[in-house]
């Protein structure tokens, strides 16, 4: 047959690219951009070329593994599913359901298999022992929908074509490709709003690539966001610059539907731009002209991500993010931050399940952490594995998830990863996780099976949808995720049942007839905005669309929808819930943490273009040329440390060390460092050959677990207190953990 040129989505980040991808029989060949595609117009970046090099990756998993002492054993996917099954079962059996624990990772909601696949799994397993990367990522973003809008999932994002001005904090959609905010392209969407005059400002501990862009950068030392937006919605309420003085004598839709105002106004009097100047270390000028700049802009938009979710008051200043949005009406109309309306809409999903989200019902067994939606915070997953007692995780599924390197204190993960009586990994790599597993149960790739973005539709700066079709079948008949889970859950099941329903359970298993995504996507298309509603003499959109559309379908520009997303027509959004004020409260009180005088440094993160967390790492696009797990370090700071860039820094922190190669910049703050994550691929078991050659280190082995933030339990992995020093010579004693093989 000859090579032929098909479509697939690009699953490894929020962009979701659409790229076209020559197929030779079973051979992947050349990777581009989609020009057809409604949303990425035939953008990608250089991480694409990783489908193709994963999918031939020899490291690459296609068959179970069952660890046999130090090494592994090829097993069939049927005594693979089935000893995890029974094991998981007995576990449940002799300890209560949660002595089961269950670790999400970030490329599970990518995946419409594992969106799908994990609720029953999660329905049969009950236990409250659930983790996901969210806790270290955006719960507190979900928490803010949750308050404000009654459902986790509708978050509102910037409509960054329309807008005249773009407040950014803590974010580099340049390098990220934006999160929460799906916008493929996001430099060229960035440049062309400069270009119609608009503005940019970018808050951030260093200059990004993003912060390049703008037209103005406000350094801020990590973790002082909330104070900074307090300020701003101060302003905005002192001057009257809010929606609610425009419309005070006819209110518009909006205005009529804030309350709160005036109890809000009263918790943020501690917070004028001259009261916190100081210890933002900004001209209280500076901050009154932002507040007054953002208010006046024909539309504005202020968005917030990562820098400003990982850190101790990560739901306060992501809350304050929408606040300030509400507050000068710049929401549901364009240019402000809108709520998308993808053609399968899993916030109404979750509200029709009656699972809209809600903040914390229970409180973490060992440390009385809060949850949030029925997770609790990854940072306790060590010591709720290492405590004995009730409750105690006995047994524990990953998937799709590599917490011993995104996790804080990862090292210290590890080895309670080492101390379970069994553990299953649902991946297709032995990496720093799963090489502590009993069994793992390798999924097909994605180059193997259909998929749909069906999460990020729903946080893209543009309604489309394009289905992404497997290009060729996986070897030996892989299963994917879907079959992987829905197997497991059925198992489990069957196990758990009595006799009568455990022989239908076993039928069910074995037919075939549970529905595929792709048809419980056609169901979700069909009651979506864009549906037949199941009333087959309208039209509406289906799977078979989108399959004849294949670079994808373009449902238009956001637009206001305010009364279809609320939960009701009475529903208020509450600009004064009691958990913000209480936070307010105490950030007036107490303050933010700064540096300690035995760790001077406070450390962040950094992302590559080039990277994806921790799992891009066994390919040459990730590890070619320059180092990149390096610590950026301000030029005053190196110079009072005697490093300069190619020298080695020993960094420690409460919990941990590591030694890394310095670069010297101006492009952080000073007493700012910065240090990516995802690296530090060793240990004992790894299969990871490209990597190993090139480990760097974790900075999770520096992330302290014990630092949590109050609301939603999120990490705080941001502004970690840390001492720098100059390595000692690579021959004394003191270079332990020394990353000697890749040095600049
Ligand atoms: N210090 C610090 N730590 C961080 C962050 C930070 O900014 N700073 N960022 C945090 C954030 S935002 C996140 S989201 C987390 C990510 O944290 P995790 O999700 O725990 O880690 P990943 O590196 O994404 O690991 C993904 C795993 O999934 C596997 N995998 C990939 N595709 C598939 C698939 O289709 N199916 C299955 N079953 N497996 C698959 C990979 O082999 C890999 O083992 O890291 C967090 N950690
Ligand atoms: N190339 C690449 N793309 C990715 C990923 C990747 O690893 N590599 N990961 C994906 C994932 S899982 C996610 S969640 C997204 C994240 O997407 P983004 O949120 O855009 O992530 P970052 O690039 O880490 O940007 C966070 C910024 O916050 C800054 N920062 C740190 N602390 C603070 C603070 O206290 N206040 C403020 N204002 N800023 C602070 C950091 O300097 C950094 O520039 O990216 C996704 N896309
Ligand atoms: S920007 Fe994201 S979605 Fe687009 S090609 Fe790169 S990794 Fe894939
Ligand atoms: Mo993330």
């Amino acid at each position: 047959m000859a090579p032929r040129v098909a479509h697939k989505t690009c699953n490894l980040c929020e962009a979701m690219c659409g790229l076209r991808i020559t197929v030779d029989g079973d051979a992947v060949g050349r990777i581009e951009g989609d020009p057809d595609d409604p949303i990425s117009r035939g953008h990608l970046c250089p991480k694409a070329i990783a489908l193709r090099e994963i999918q031939d990756d020899p490291d690459r998993l296609r068959r179970p593994l069952r660890r046999r002492g130090r090494d592994w054993e090829e097993i069939s996917f049927d005594d693979a599913l089935a000893e995890t099954a029974e094991r998981l079962h007995a576990t449940r059996s002799q300890h209560g359901a949660d002595a089961v624990g269950v670790y999400l990772g970030n490329p599970g909601a990518h995946s419409l298999g594992v969106i799908l696949g994990l609720s029953p799994l999660h329905a049969v397993l009950a236990t409250r022992n659930r983790y996901a990367a969210s806790s270290l990522d955006q719960n507190p973003k979900h928490a803010a929908s949750v308050l404000l809008f009654g459902n986790f999932l509708r978050i509102a994002v910037p409509d960054i074509d329309r807008t005249d001005f773009l407040l950014v904090l803590g974010a580099n959609p340049v390098v990220s490709g934006g999160s929460l905010m799906s916008a493929p392209g996001v430099g060229k969407r960035l440049r062309a709003l400069r270009e119609r005059g608009g503005r940019l400002v970018v808050v951030d501990p260093r200059r990004t690539e993003t912060a390049e862009l703008a037209d103005d950068h406000l350094p801020l030392r990590p973790g002082l966001d909330g104070l900074l937006l307090a300020a701003l919605v101060h302003t905005v309420l002192d001057e009257k610059h809010t929606v609610l003085d425009e419309e005070r004598a006819a209110p518009g839709p909006l205005a009529s539907r804030l309350a709160g105002t005036p109890s809000l106004a009263e918790a943020l009097a501690p917070f004028s731009p001259e009261a916190v100047a100081p210890r933002l270390g900004l001209d209280a000028a500076r901050i009154r002209g932002l507040a007054r700049d953002f208010s006046a802009a024909p539309s504005a938009v202020c968005y917030g991500r990562v820098g400003t979710c990982q850190h101790p008051y990560g739901t306060l200043a992501t809350w304050l993010v929408d606040v300030l949005n509400l507050l000068t009406g710049n929401f549901d109309r364009p240019g402000g931050a809108m709520f998308p309306t993808p053609a399968a809409d899993l916030a109404d999903l979750a509200r029709l399940r009656g699972a809209p989200g809600h903040l914390s019902q229970w409180t973490t067994r060992v440390r009385g952490a809060p949850c949030f939606n029925g997770e609790a915070p990854t940072p306790c997953l060590g010591e709720e594995i290492r405590t004995p007692g009730p409750g105690q995780i006995r047994a524990l599924l990953t998937i799709a998830g590599n917490p011993v390197l995104s996790a804080p204190n990862g090292a210290a993960l590890g080895e309670a990863l080492a101390t379970l009586p069994f553990m299953a990994s649902l991946d297709f790599y032995v990496n720093e996780t799963t090489r502590h597993a009993h069994v793992i149960l390798p999924p097909s790739w994605s180059l193997e099976h259909d998929n749909y973005e069906i999460l990020f539709h729903g946080f893209a700066v543009r309604n489309t949808a394009r289905f992404s079709p497997a290009l060729v079948a996986p070897r030996d008949g892989q299963p994917d995720d879907y079959e992987l889970l829905t197997d497991l859950t059925l198992r489990l099941a069957g196990r758990e049942a009595g006799t009568v329903r455990r022989a239908a359970i076993e039928a069910i298993r074995r037919s075939g007839l549970v529905p595929s995504p792709r048809r419980l996507l056609d169901w979700m298309l069909r009651i979506g905005p864009h549906g037949d509603g199941f009333r087959p003499w309208r039209s509406g959109l289906r799977v078979r669309d989108l399959e004849a559309n294949p670079s994808g379908i373009d449902l238009g520009p956001l637009r206001p929808c305010l009364d279809e997303v609320l939960p009701s027509p009475e529903w208020r959004i509450d600009l004064a819930p009691e958990v913000m004020l209480a936070e307010l409260d105490r950030l007036a009180r107490e303050g933010v943490p700064g540096p300690r005088p035995d760790a001077p440094y406070q450390l962040i993160g950094r992302r590559d273009v080039r990277t994806n967390n921790s799992w891009l790492h066994n390919t040459r696009m990730a590890t070619k040329g320059r180092e990149r797990c390096t610590l950026i370090m301000h030029p005053d700071d190196a110079r009072r440390e005697g490093l300069a860039t190619g020298d080695r820094a020993l960094i420690r922190s409460r919990v941990g060390q590591v030694e890394a190669p310095v670069v010297v910049s101006d492009e952080v703050l000073p007493g700012v460092v910065s240090l990516p994550h995802g690296w530090g691929h060793r240990g004992e078991g790894l299969r990871m050959g490209v990597a190993q050659r090139h480990p760097g280190v974790s900075v999770n082995d520096l992330v302290d677990d014990a630092a949590l933030e109050p609301v939603v339990g999120n990490a705080i992995l941001n502004g970690v207190p840390v001492e720098v020093v100059a390595a000692p010579g690579a021959d004394s004693p003191g270079a332990a953990g020394a990353d000697s093989s890749s040095l600049l």
